[in-house]
């Protein structure tokens, strides 16, 4: 497969003005008529021809301006040459909706139609220049069977349902905005709605729905609540408004991704969609407030103003995961929030930036662009975001996003774009800063400091480096805000002054590093400070150079949470980390009793922190900061540091559990979770402690059955634990919910996740269990992509938990090779291992690498993985 560049972007020969679409739906045999108005594109040299894309498509007929025509067809697509300046083209394809199982284009879930176009799904569907810089107004008009299709929807706003007579009926919607052909959708079939409506803010009246299937309509009330509250927000924090009489969402259960930014008609994976708190955890409860979020917030950062090419996907995602990001954050608790997004960033997005598969936040080049829709696109994206608006200033940001609106709507335009509004907006040079988007790899920063009690002055030393990556050995230094503060010996925040400035600023302030060491001199500083350095994370860097004791220090004191937190986690895995290292040397390592000290401060604090600051650090986190990865020394060092903190805390432990117990109604605000998520820790650690009463208080707490969020952390635990519950409880989960498919997702998974040494065996044999389907990209990432976050028996050293997971990529690539590819990764982890696993992982991407007729995405995934 041949890659494509950013270098060798050229504007489209050819625009579209107008796109006229009928639809005539049948599960085996689906009619599109597109009637396009194309004009030539003046930005293009005049003797290009019109290129269509085209895909797994029939053509039965094209004319030009009413005659016929004969298009060369290539491998992908069509060229038709002599088309005039302006002209008329009608383009008929015939598809076999029922037969696509990559869910890419139209496709049939469940009997019902859903679409997928982002990124190159509309060439699936019809001929077309799919690509993001041809923008155009659609009309859609879709018809189907009356009884099998009683629901009818595409983009825009709904025009009446016509009766045509013969059993079947009718409907056009018209999309007065212009979009790029990744924002088209439509949605049939026998769906059932939950409504609601929202008046913006200028007073339009917009009709809001949610179809789901039969049945599923008592689990919408909380992504309809999330809706309306984004439409809020966005209106409230950014200026700006939904611009349709409609927005809909559709919920479907075969869905490659997490959901999708139609213009107007949302799709969702039910799993971002549906919750009860029966059949939801607090977990999932906050990943469809994001989700919704996020995909309404596209409506600006996205579809309004689109990406001029797929190099430029961050543009719309890293933005739009910012947006989400502060949506949450003003939602609940801020600091928890970002505690959690930084987990998220350190465990996706640095892993990636650490392995074969790092590239930038803008790459240059791609063999399929949906293995680009990755942590670093999005989140290190957001990242990226976040450091500018840190950097210019709250004020200066939304300016500069008013100025990206003002300069650039219905535009497709680039990652350049952006950063100029907002160097326009506010007057400073990004230009250093664009690095940024440009060199992959997570800088390495340290710290140095002195104090000179005579000059009373405090020297802070700042230096970066960050390691080559695939295709860059050299790296340059990056513009990073360091938002940091003093503390005296006593905890107390100082005001702070660099020498040369006038007057001493109180709390937290951002030094800028620039250079590969940067020297920031403090004057007037009366005692020697603790630096507290990185406040909220203010860059996606790797920080060093702290002492044990300034981190516990900070873990107690520091006025920031992210801090405290971080801080809190260093100590600790420093602790587990000499635990290995002991383990390693032959030897029975001790529990440092300063961790059971740490452990029990945290009780009395606020739930939601405690909460976050009480888990030990994962195994993977571990992992990420062994040179050669030890998975068993890891996985005792921490079973045994959690089973001692359980045993030296059993009692406190107990207490706080019981204090926190709730018996009330369920309630999902920011108090509520954080009560559940530190009681279920107690409870895990009390569980860990190895005493049989604690294994009986968690299957009675999964007996209590009080909502999916204390039932399922019950059964985690439980299924940690050989014993007698945990068979009886996997046993009465799957009989209470064997038909829900998001709850017995849970049950896959959590089995998927057990550390108990069988976990190979039952993964292999929950394969081949009825309920387990290789075509529901939900089920695949249940129990196969949950069990490769399973270190210690994804890494058993039979290599047997490698060969699973390839043998389900080799099974899965020929249906759906998008989700193949992006299973591949945690095999490309294999320099990280040691020499044994190392070639037994290698000989799975081999195994990958050496099939005929391997989809271009796995081709690119595991060749890059092996290299
Ligand atoms: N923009 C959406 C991306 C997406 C997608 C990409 C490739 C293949 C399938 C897909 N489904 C959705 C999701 C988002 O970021 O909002
Ligand atoms: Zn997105």
């Amino acid at each position: 497969p041949v890659e494509v560049r950013l270098a060798d972007y050229a504007p489209p020969a050819y625009l579209v003005d107008t796109v006229d679409l009928t639809f005539e739906l049948g599960e085996t045999a689906t009619m599109v008529v597109s009637k396009l108005s194309v004009r030539r594109n003046p930005a293009a040299p005049d003797d290009a021809p019109l290129h269509l894309d085209g895909e797994a498509l029939t053509l039965v007929d094209v004319t030009c301006n009413g005659a016929p025509v004969t298009p060369v067809e290539t491998r992908d697509g069509l060229t038709i040459t002599d088309v005039p300046a302006t002209a008329v083209l009608e383009i008929t394809t015939s598809l076999t909706p029922i037969a696509n199982t990559e869910f890419s284009g139209l496709y049939v879930s469940g009997g019902n139609y859903y679409t997928q176009c982002e990124a190159q799904g509309f060439r699936r569907i019809t001929y077309f220049p799919d690509r993001p810089d041809v923008m155009s107004r659609y009309t859609t008009t879709i018809i189907a069977d009356k009884a099998a299709c009683p629901v009818m929807l595409s983009n825009g706003n709904p025009g009446p349902v016509k009766d045509l007579g013969d059993g079947r009926h009718g409907i056009t919607w018209t999309d007065p905005h212009p979009k790029p052909c990744y924002l088209f959708a439509l949605v049939a079939g026998d769906l059932v709605s939950v409504k609601d409506s929202f008046t913006t803010r200028s007073g339009r009246h917009v009709d809001l729905a949610i179809y789901v299937r039969r049945g599923d309509e008592d689990r919408c009330a909380h992504a309809m609540q999330a809706l309306k509250t984004s439409m809020a927000w966005d209106e409230q924090v950014f200026g700006l408004e939904y611009d349709l009489d409609v927005f809909n969402i559709a919920a479907v259960s075969d869905f490659n991704m997490g959901a999708m930014e139609n213009k107007g008609l949302n799709v969702f994976n039910t799993k971002y969609v549906l919750a009860r708190p029966e059949t939801a955890t607090d977990v999932d409860y906050q990943g469809i407030e994001t989700v919704i979020a996020h995909e309404y917030f596209h409506n600006w950062t996205g579809n309004r103003v689109t990406c001029r090419d797929w190099f430029q996907l961050s543009l719309k995602e890293g933005l739009t995961v910012y947006r989400d990001q502060e949506f949450s954050a003003d939602q609940s608790s801020r600091a928890v929030k970002r505690i959690g997004d930084v987990r998220g960033l350190r465990a996706a997005q640095f892993r990636e930036d650490a392995g074969p598969l790092a590239h930038p936040v803008q790459p240059s080049a791609y063999m399929a662009i949906d293995n680009f829709y990755t942590a670093t696109v999005y989140n290190k994206g957001a990242e990226v975001i976040r450091m500018m608006a840190t950097i210019i200033g709250r004020q200066a940001f939304r300016r500069g996003m008013d100025l990206y609106f003002a300069r650039h709507d219905n535009q497709a335009v680039t990652i350049d774009d952006f950063v100029q509004a907002m160097q326009d907006a506010s007057g400073v040079d990004l230009t250093a800063f664009k690095r940024w988007y440009h060199q992959a790899g997570t800088p390495d920063v340290s710290v140095e400091d002195s104090y000179d009690a005579a000059a009373k002055r405090y020297t802070l030393t700042i230096s970066q480096e960050t390691k080559p990556t695939p295709g860059q050995p050299e790296k340059l230094p990056l513009v990073i805000p360091v938002a940091m503060g003093l503390l005296d010996g006593n905890g107390q925040e100082l005001a702070t002054r660099l020498e040369g400035e006038a007057a001493a600023k109180p709390g937290t302030r951002v030094l800028l590093a620039t250079q590969a060491t940067n020297r920031f001199e403090f004057v007037d500083v009366a005692s020697p400070p603790v630096p507290s350095l990185l406040r909220d994370f203010s860059a996606p860097v790797k920080l060093s150079g702290l002492s044990p004791e300034r981190l516990r220090f900070l873990a107690a004191h520091d006025t920031d949470p992210f801090v405290r937190w971080d801080s809190g986690q260093q100590v600790a895995a420093s602790v587990l980390l000499d635990m290995v290292a002991t383990f390693q040397q032959g030897r029975q390592p001790g529990v440092d009793p300063a961790l059971f000290e740490a452990v029990g401060s945290l009780l009395d604090q606020e739930p939601a922190f405690a909460a976050e600051a009480l888990a030990l650090p994962g195994e993977s986190t571990l992992a990420d900061k062994m040179t050669v990865v030890d998975v068993d020394a890891i996985h005792t060092a921490r079973d045994r540091a959690r089973t001692a903190i359980g045993q030296a805390l059993y009692d406190r432990l107990r207490a706080t559990y019981d204090r926190l117990s709730d018996t009330g109604p369920y309630r999902i605000d920011g108090a509520s979770i954080g009560r559940r998520s530190l009681r279920n820790g107690c409870l895990s650690y009390l569980v860990a402690s190895g005493d049989a009463a604690a294994v009986r208080l968690a299957k009675a707490q999964f007996d209590a059955g009080q909502n999916m969020t204390d039932v399922l952390a019950a059964l985690g635990i439980l299924s940690g634990v050989d014993c007698p519950e945990r068979l009886d409880a996997l046993a009465a989960f799957y009989q209470a919910w064997r038909h829900d498919p998001l709850v017995l997702d849970k049950w896959f998974a959590i089995q998927a996740l057990s550390p108990l040494p069988d976990t190979v065996q039952a993964v292999q044999a929950l394969k081949a269990h009825a309920d387990f389907d290789l075509r529901n990209p939900n089920r695949i990432r249940a129990l196969i992509s949950s069990f490769a976050g399973n270190q210690v028996r994804f890494h058993d050293p039979s290599g047997a938990g490698y060969r699973l997971y390839a043998d389900t990529i080799i099974q899965l690539d020929p249906t759906n090779g998008q989700v193949a590819a992006r299973m591949v990764s945690p095999l490309g982890q294999w320099r990280r291992y040691d020499a044994a696993r190392q070639a037994l992982m290698k000989q799975e991407l081999q195994r990958i690498l050496d099939l005929p007729n391997l989809s271009r995405n796995t081709f690119e995934m595991a060749s890059k993985s092996l290299a």
